[in-house]
């Protein structure tokens, strides 16, 4: 295949990956940003029990900060394969006091990972600033709960739901079928009134997926990104640990760190991980491999 690893710097910097607007703030997209997560909640796939207690949880979020995430995403529901939903006021009680302690605690941008525009309402006015929805705004009172509070969005894709979706999904394909849906998705939004710079996308890695369509998808990330700048979520995933041999999800650390840089060197926006520190340190390895491959590039073709 007849493709180049690694993007010019100019196609990285394509004007809709410039910046993404949060309530009030503007987060610059001129270099990836790590969004950490935290998992307030019992049976999350990798750490579920681990941050439920919110004492425990914000210790967790400042810990996270301090390793240099840009953005915490808190969520009180896990969405594993197989997971049962959970009632709004639940998730609500576990999320909330966490993310109101953080607001007050640290400068870093605060995520609400939910489906429900209720969670989603409560979490903004105690201070997040980005709805991330697995369901790209699927509960109809979501949309205006963005809209109203200015906030960032991140529309990703899912087929089915978490409780069914790893039964044997199926694309013709998986490529054109995800980029087809996340941008109706987000000429939906732009319609009901939220700005186009307010939106990322999401392919939803293990959301309905094979690990070949997670393949796929991770080779298709430029044109992914022709559409809003991308957010990839591939941390500890079950099919990285199918691919490396590692059943565990706390094994997966090596894998998970080959898919950040991979997904850097092919115009990522995002990265949504658990292991902040190592994944700041393997993307400032990778950015380095990348400038020092276009300097070398140009070298040589000055000879
Ligand atoms: N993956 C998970 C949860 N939320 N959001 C986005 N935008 N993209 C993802 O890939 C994504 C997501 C699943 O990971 P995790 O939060 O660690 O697990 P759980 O859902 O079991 O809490």
């Amino acid at each position: 295949m007849n493709r180049r690893l690694i993007l010019p710097q100019e196609e990285l910097r394509k004007p809709s990956l410039s910046a993404w607007r949060c309530g009030p703030h503007t987060i610059s997209l001129d270099r990836p940003r790590i969004m950490g997560i935290l998992n307030v909640t019992p049976d999350s796939f990798s750490d579920g029990g681990q941050w439920l207690d919110p004492e425990a949880a914000v210790r967790r979020g400042l810990e996270l900060a301090a390793e240099g995430a840009d953005i915490l995403d808190v969520g009180g529901e896990s969405t594993r394969p197989g997971a049962a939903e959970v009632p709004a006021d639940e998730e609500a009680r576990r999320v909330i006091p966490v993310i109101r302690a953080l607001s007050q605690r640290t400068a870093v941008l605060l995520s609400i990972d939910t489906r429900k525009a209720a969670v989603a309402r409560e979490a903004l006015a105690a201070g997040a600033c980005i709805v991330n929805d697995v369901s790209a705004l699927g509960d109809p009172g979501m949309a205006a709960a963005v809209r109203e509070r200015g906030a960032g969005a991140v529309l990703m894709h899912m087929r089915g739901a978490p409780a069914t979706m790893q039964q044997a999904p199926q694309y013709d394909d998986v490529v054109a079928e995800v980029r087809a849906y996340l941008s109706a998705r987000i000429e939906a939004a732009v319609a009901g009134g939220i700005a186009r710079e307010r939106m990322v996308i999401d392919p939803g890695l293990g959301f309905g997926k094979t690990t070949a369509h997670n393949l796929a998808l991770l080779g298709a990330l430029e044109q992914l990104a022709e559409v809003a700048p991308v957010l990839v979520g591939a941390s500890r995933k079950r099919f990285i640990g199918e691919i490396i041999g590692a059943p565990e999800a706390g094994a997966r650390l090596a894998g998970s760190l080959a898919v950040a840089v991979w997904s850097l060197l092919r115009g990522a926006a995002i990265l949504r991980v658990h292991d902040v520190a190592a994944t700041r340190a393997a993307m400032t390895m990778g950015a380095a491999l990348a400038a020092g491959n276009e300097q070398g590039g140009r070298r040589s073709a000055n000879v």
